[in-house]
């Protein structure tokens, strides 16, 4: 393209697929024959980003100069006068991602290297080992040690629990969006605090120190009941333990840092900046979790990653199967240049998900790397999206024991 020549969008598109999950994806194309996908998918919330991005963002991209992603990213968010939601951060980090894999495609290069270029060889992941009880869980982690993973999560079913999160039937896929209306857990604290510190002791056993082990408590406990988690756990040596307590309440982390020094790390329901400076700024976590698809796309990453690293905090991307393989290919191509990465989550997108998303990460020996065509490397096949219709499904919800509403 000649310096100076604009890049006009000329359409948009959100569309929506079912590749054995729902998945969101929006297609802009410009006057030049250039087009770049961004993720739009919400998990259980969808429809309502496809709303925004078709009834209230498109017809604002139409006629803009895609090269203008700042300037778009600004109109987005300022001009929304309603600032920050889920739902608003997810569609303008798809207009975002969307927007970067046509500069990247215009200027001939993979996007790591619009970035700033590649820091580091690879992008180490962790993989999720999950069981019904202790013994399944640990032969499960056997299993991604054989994979070649350098890192695991490790999550299992708690003795006197009907149900509790990141326990799925098929190994290898975990997809808790299991119902056409939201299914009801029942969940007891208590048993799971005594429960969890067995599990790390067994795996810690069986495997030595090794591998890095990761927990997901997924917004489940009360600071203090976190930080007597994390204390207990201190003789395991996790490198994290993630969504100890629900963090509107930043401050709230003060009192698990007092007690523990368990990495922390949180904030995959995080939607922009705001909702992590105070838990930045205090050093009160590790790592943070906010991603591309939910926190505003690159351009708003860059900004949470470039305040992290002033602080000593690393990035952790979230990368669970409800994020396309649209998020994961952007994903790994800003770990690959950002200064202080951490670490990524690799949850495998199925074999027909995959299909329907072409794209050249891969992963060997625990760690992803990118491609390097130019773009974040991901496409759509529309004509194959088309035969998964969309197939409305909810996230579980979670009471107590008496019935209390409480959070999954
Ligand atoms: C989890 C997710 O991957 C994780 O860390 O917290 O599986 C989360 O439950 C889902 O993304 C919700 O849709
Ligand atoms: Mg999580």
């Amino acid at each position: 393209m000649a310096a100076g020549e604009t890049l006009k969008i000329v359409a948009a598109e959100a569309i929506v697929c079912s590749p054995g999950r729902n998945f969101v994806t929006l297609k802009i194309s410009t006057d030049q024959g250039l087009t770049g996908i961004g993720d739009a998918t919400l998990n259980g919330r969808e429809k309502a980003v496809v709303s925004c991005l078709e009834d209230h963002l498109i017809p604002c991209l139409i006629g803009r100069d895609a090269q203008q992603i700042e300037d778009l990213w600004q109109y987005f968010y300022r001009g929304a006068y309603w600032r920050r939601g889920s739902i608003g951060m997810t569609a303008l980090a798809a207009i975002d991602v969307a927007l970067w894999d046509i500069k990247a495609k215009a200027a001939g290069m993979p996007l790591y290297q619009l970035l700033g270029g590649r820091s580091r060889d690879g992008v180490m992941v962790y993989g999720h080992a999950n069981g019904a009880d202790i013994a399944e869980t640990v032969d499960e982690a056997g299993r991604y040690i054989d994979m070649g993973y350098k890192a695991i999560r490790a999550q299992s079913g708690v003795p006197g629990l009907d149900s509790t999160y990141g326990v799925s039937g098929d190994k290898l896929f975990y997809e808790p969006a299991d119902a056409g209306l939201p299914t009801e857990n029942r969940w007891s604290t208590e048993k799971y605090l005594v429960f969890v510190p067995q599990l790390f002791d067994a795996l810690r056993e069986q495997y030595g120190d090794e591998h890095h082990l990761l927990h997901d408590a997924h917004h489940r406990l009360t600071p203090i009941e976190a930080a007597r988690l994390g204390k207990s756990l201190e003789p395991f040596r996790l490198f994290w333990l993630e969504d100890a307590v629900t963090a509107e309440l930043q401050e709230s982390f003060r009192l698990i840092r007092q007690h523990t020094v368990t990495p922390l790390a949180v904030g995959e329901v995080f939607a922009s900046i705001h909702d992590c400076q105070q838990l930045i700024t205090e050093q009160l976590i590790d790592y943070i979790r906010t991603t591309i698809v939910h926190g505003g796309g690159i351009s708003h990453l860059r900004r949470i990653a470039h305040l992290a690293e002033l602080y000593h905090v690393r990035t952790g991307f979230h990368g669970a199967t409800d994020l396309s393989p649209v998020t994961l290919g952007a994903a790994v191509h800003f770990d690959t240049w950002v200064p202080n990465f951490g670490i990524q989550e690799y949850m495998r997108h199925t074999p027909e998900t995959d299909e329907v998303f072409p794209h050249d990460y891969e992963f060997s020996d625990g760690y992803l790397r990118t491609g390097d065509k130019p773009g974040h490397g991901v496409e759509i096949d529309e004509k194959l999206a088309g035969k998964y219709p969309y197939k409305r499904a909810y996230l579980p919800v979670n009471r107590l024991a008496d019935g209390t509403m409480f959070n999954w």
